[in-house]
């Protein structure tokens, strides 16, 4: 099997896990590219250190800030896509992928975030045509700048947003790499809808966890918090159905059982508003609220949500 190079952009928690397995299952064919200037000497210096429920080990490759130096530009198969969609919106970041997409015009191209929006705001930077879209339930957190814990395992779709035939050849290849490291990857030919099982999940779990301040597994703790959990889960369901896509409602179940899996995560939502970050609830809550408006559809559950998250983010930043 030939190997193939993957470029991984983001220091944060799902970027730092991915790129340290695949580099520990295939030397030589990852790179990591981080923004910030202390984390990118901390890693080239000490490695990255994983661990993981299969032991805890140190990943050496080659680390970049913003873009790979001259001496460095190999080509890149895959362009792997780490970072939050707050880090999206950002004019520097956009004039970095600018920059990437032309030093790698023949890259394709991987998006790992939650929510949507970022496919259609790429699509002005990249050719639409290596666009692939990741959906993914490993579960990371990062403890510091060079570690990171690897805490739940999951498995990880891959999708082109066109609606495509079949798998690529590139698509397989990616996925054997990611297999080779460990996970459970697979080709969906249906990624809108696993777009938008994901969206649900995250657009009940993360805003309640972060407002209520609680794991994901305390969400099943009340009957007062499961109602609330349905009435988003009901809302999202009739936006997700107004837009073409029809989501069977075992979703529930599997909403559930996700909070179970992850009891005792603090979901990324949560993370954000402890570290006094931005959150991607525009993405996520927000981008319900939008698709439900082009419907006429009224979330008045999602509503509330939204109002009381931007209310904490403004609190975090004051
Ligand atoms: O994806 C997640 C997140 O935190 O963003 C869930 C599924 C809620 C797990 O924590």
């Amino acid at each position: 099997m030939t190997s193939i190079r993957i470029l991984w952009i983001g220091g944060g928690s799902l970027g730092l896990m991915f790129a340290a397995r695949c580099a520990l299952a295939q030397e030589g064919t990852n790179a990591l590219l981080v923004r910030n200037e202390q984390q990118y000497h901390i890693l080239n210096g000490q490695g990255l250190e994983l661990i993981g429920d299969d032991g805890r080990f140190t990943a050496f490759l080659p680390c970049f800030q913003n873009v790979p130096p001259a001496d460095s530009r190999d080509s890149w198969d895959w362009i792997a896509l780490m970072v939050k969609q707050t880090h999206l919106a950002d004019e520097r970041t956009a004039v970095q992928l600018e920059t990437l997409a032309s030093l790698y015009p023949h890259a394709n191209w991987v998006c790992f975030q939650n929510g949507t929006g970022h496919i259609e705001r790429l699509s002005s930077i990249i050719p639409r045509e290596r666009l692939h879209i990741a959906v993914t339930t490993e579960a990371a957190r990062k403890l510091d700048d060079r570690t990171v814990h690897h805490t739940g395992r999951g498995m990880t779709f891959i999708g082109s947003p066109e609606a495509a035939p079949g798998p690529e050849y590139q698509e397989k290849m990616l996925i054997q790499a990611l297999g080779k490291a460990g996970f459970d990857a697979r080709v969906s030919n249906n990624i809108k809808e696993t777009v938008w099982k994901k969206l649900l999940i995250n657009a009940v779990i993360n805003p309640l966890t972060a407002i209520l301040r609680i794991r994901n597994g305390e969400l099943l703790e009340s009957r007062e918090r499961i109602d609330w959990m349905r009435e988003l889960f009901q809302e999202g369901l009739a936006v997700a159905r107004a837009e073409g896509v029809n989501l069977s409602p075992g979703l529930w179940e599997e909403l559930l059982s996700v909070c179970r899996r992850t009891a005792n995560n603090h979901s990324s939502m949560l993370q954000d508003i402890m570290n006094g970050r931005r959150t991607e609830m525009e993405w996520i809550n927000g981008s319900l609220l939008k698709a439900g408006a082009r419907h006429g559809l009224e979330l008045p559950a999602h509503a509330a949500v939204v109002r009381r998250i931007r209310e904490m983010e403004r609190d975090n930043r004051g």
